[in-house]
């Protein structure tokens, strides 16, 4: 037993028994209605599902379990995973007892790797990663156990069993795409010295002399672990788990909505934009070349990626996270510098488009920049560093809907005559 399990165990019982108080004292009690513009609109600001884990505020941005991620920093990935499941930050027995058991799960079955050199170069690293966990769910312990019968309340240690083996197994995955995808050569082993991130930098192979690269990673795959429950990636694998299809069909399903380009995939694609205009420009435009090339990417009808968003309405605190790390190692790296510019430019030019109900950047704006000057310059690869990390949100949410019994998610919808019908004037 690991003291994880232990802790979950101790207080799931609890959990249980409030929410099930709460639903049969308050069941009926309205808590958000929606409008017609809302079920057309991606169903933006309906409060209507649960989320424990984490939640987000427009202004003050992700909170972990109550505590805002500022306060979070210094955490490792482990420790934020810990965290969102228990709402307790790890002991230092607890800690070292995590990181054991995720070391001596960590073992890639040579299959995978096969696969992964199958697949074609043009391969997206996405799509990899996404297979690779697909295939990986040939040792579903959740399936197996399922298929003999396994009570309801079992569920979420099953769950458990398989989130620990594909979260040991995650970097070794990512670290392998990154490696046969870039044709860089063997594949790294892993060093059992090293703990979860750390051992990321280290499987892929990227140059890293001064350890910046390694801390950037710990505090990237801290920083994109959660985003409440109503994130894309999030709710997809919500929706696939609330099926019961296991642990690593959910996270693959998390992971396929990831990519796309107005979700995970905008950290690739906000590199892609600041390459395009370092290259057009030869390093930093002034703030009016900056200006015209951003109304020429909206006039072209694209969106400008690494800003908005469908909840904050200020400054994500993790772009602050990741900007705080940028001013004190590396403020004078050419992206940095470029990303700067585009902070001072790029909320006006979107107030003056007068679409974006969010003008400020999001985490997406320089999480790609950073990895950029610490050498990962495949910018494709970005989302799939993103995906190891938000895995650990994805899987705590999972492990807590099994503890809780959350049913199949199955909601209503209703054709546009019924909304017709509603409104009387059609
Ligand atoms: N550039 C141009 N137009 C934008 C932007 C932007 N950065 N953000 C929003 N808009 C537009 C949006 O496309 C919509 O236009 P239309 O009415 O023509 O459909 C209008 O402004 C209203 O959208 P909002 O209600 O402000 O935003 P919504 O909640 O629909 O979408 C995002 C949120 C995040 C999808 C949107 O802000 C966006 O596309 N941002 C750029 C992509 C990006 O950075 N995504 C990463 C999000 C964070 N993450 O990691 O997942
Ligand atoms: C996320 O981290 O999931 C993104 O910021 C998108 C979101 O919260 O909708």
């Amino acid at each position: 037993m690991t003291s994880l399990r232990e802790k979950l165990a101790e207080k799931i019982p609890h959990m249980r028994e409030e929410i099930a108080r709460l639903v049969a004292d308050h069941g009926d009690k309205v808590i958000s209605e929606v409008t017609v513009a809302q079920a057309y609109g991606g169903m933006r600001g309906v409060k209507c599902m649960v989320c424990d884990t984490s939640q987000v505020d427009p202004d003050k941005g992700l909170i972990l379990r109550g505590t805002p991620l500022a306060q979070l920093t210094h955490c490792s990935p482990e420790e934020i995973f810990f965290l969102l499941l228990t709402g307790e930050l790890p002991t230092e027995k607890e800690l070292a007892s995590l990181r054991s058991d995720l070391a001596a799960r960590s073992e890639v079955p040579k299959y995978i790797f096969d696969i992964l050199r199958r697949l074609p170069l043009s391969s997206h690293p996405m799509a990899m990663l996404s297979a690779a966990i697909l295939a990986l769910e040939e040792g579903s312990k959740f399936r197996l156990r399922y298929n003999e019968g396994m009570a309801k309340t079992e569920y979420w240690e099953a769950a458990l069993d398989d989130a620990l083996d594909l979260i040991a197994k995650l970097p070794v995955v990512a670290a392998a795409v990154y490696r046969i995808r870039y044709e860089l050569g063997d594949l790294i082993p892993r060093d059992p010295q090293l703990d979860w991130s750390a051992n990321l930098t280290h499987m892929m192979g990227v140059p890293d002399e001064g350890g910046e690269l390694g801390k950037l990673m710990r505090l990237y795959l801290a920083l994109h672990a959660d985003h409440e429950g109503g994130n894309v990636s999030a709710n997809l694998c919500h929706v696939a788990g609330s099926a019961l299809s296991d642990p690593y069909y959910a996270v693959s399903a998390g992971l396929n909505g990831l990519a796309g380009p107005l979700h995970g995939l905008a950290n690739q694609e906000c590199l892609r934009f600041h390459i395009a205009v370092r290259d057009e420009f030869d390093g930093v435009p002034t703030k009016e070349q900056l200006t015209k090339h951003a109304w020429d990417l909206l006039n072209s009808g694209r969106v400008i990626p690494g800003f908005g968003h469908a909840v904050l309405r200020q400054t994500d605190p993790r772009y602050t996270a990741l900007r705080d790390f940028a001013l004190e190692h590396c403020p004078d790296a050419p992206m940095v510098k470029l990303a700067n510019m585009m902070f001072e430019v790029i909320p006006g030019v979107l107030t003056e488009h007068g679409k974006a109900k969010n003008v400020w950047p999001n985490v997406d704006a320089l999480s790609g920049v950073l990895l950029y000057s610490y050498g990962v310059t495949q910018p494709r690869f970005y989302t799939a560093i993103f995906g190891v990390s938000r895995a650990l949100g994805m899987l705590s949410q999972l492990i807590v809907n099994r503890a809780m019994g959350t049913p199949i998610t199955r909601p209503k919808s209703v054709p546009t005559a019924w909304i017709k019908e509603q409104v009387g004037t059609y």
